[in-house]
């Protein structure tokens, strides 16, 4: 399938599976330019030509990991002069590690959290939205979490560093309204991506056992929520979307069947 162009530049982070990896297509057949990053280049790579082949669409990939400053800083200076005007920043990497009760939890899980979700986020909006100020427009999308509201057992660390998310979002719109500078979140809850799996550290039955009895969210519901919200007019901004499976009330109650 191919889409006409509307000029307009969207940066991804993520976009190697699950979400990401959905909004960058959805966003391509909405005409968007895309700056595609994660850490599996194979994977980058292969998307890439999937988005330019179905959408005819121009696509620059960025392999980095987002929890270190400098390749991050690296990855934006790299970008070609006419990749640099992003319009739409999706900071949409992240991860959960680890569902352990605090005390039994590893340190390392915390620090990759916190180093993802909280810093790696900081540092990629620190680096793009000068030029949005300069250029007094922009938008930044920021995933968020049903953990951003509500903490569950066993996820003190990633419902934190999802907290944060929830502030930093109302912070950068609070300092950003002047400039007409849109900020966004979305905060899902249950959906099958590859997040379980990377948060049982690769343990495929505990992964599936999260969405047992119940249908989850998918991908492409959180590609639904960023199509609505950058297809709003200029004058409307949408806060938050907060998104759960039908058979999920909150983070702890959930009709699933037997
Ligand atoms: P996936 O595991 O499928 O995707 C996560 C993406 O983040 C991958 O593309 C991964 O790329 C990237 N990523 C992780 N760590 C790093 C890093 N250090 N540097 C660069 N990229 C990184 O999970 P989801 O799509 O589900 O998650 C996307 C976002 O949605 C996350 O922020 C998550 O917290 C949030 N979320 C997920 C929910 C769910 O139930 N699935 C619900 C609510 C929010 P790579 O491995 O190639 O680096
Ligand atoms: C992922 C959703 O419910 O595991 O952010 O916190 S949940």
């Amino acid at each position: 399938m191919t889409t006409s162009q509307n000029n307009k530049i969207a940066f991804v982070s993520g976009a190697t599976s699950g979400f990401g990896r959905a909004i960058a297509f959805r966003l391509a057949k909405l005409g968007y330019r895309l700056i595609i990053t994660g850490r599996r280049n194979e994977r980058l790579h292969r998307i890439s030509q999937q988005l330019k082949e179905e959408y005819s669409t121009d696509v620059f990939s960025l392999c980095f990991d987002i929890r270190d400053k400098n390749a991050c800083e690296q990855a934006i200076q790299s970008l070609p002069a006419d990749f640099q005007n992003i319009d739409l920043l999706v900071n949409n990497a992240g991860l959960a590690a680890g569902a352990s009760s605090f005390e039994e939890s590893d340190i390392a899980d915390f620090e990759q959290m916190v180093d993802t979700n909280i810093k790696g986020l900081l540092y990629i909006t620190k680096l793009i939205v000068p030029k949005m100020v300069e250029r007094k427009s922009g938008h930044i999308i920021n995933i968020s979490s049903i953990a951003g509201i509500e903490v569950y057992p066993g996820g003190s660390v990633y419902c934190a560093t999802k907290h944060a998310v929830n502030a930093i979002t109302k912070g950068l719109r609070i300092d950003l309204v002047k400039y007409g500078i849109k900020v966004s979140s979305i905060s899902p809850g249950m959906a099958e991506t590859e997040f379980s799996l990377v948060r049982y550290h690769g343990d495929a039955e505990k992964a599936k056992a999260v969405y047992a009895g119940l249908v989850p969210l998918n991908a492409e519901d959180i590609a639904d929520a960023v199509e609505f919200i950058v297809t709003r007019p200029k004058h409307v901004s949408i806060n938050d979307i907060q998104i759960n499976p039908a058979q999920q009330a909150n983070t702890y109650i959930s009709f699933r069947n037997t």
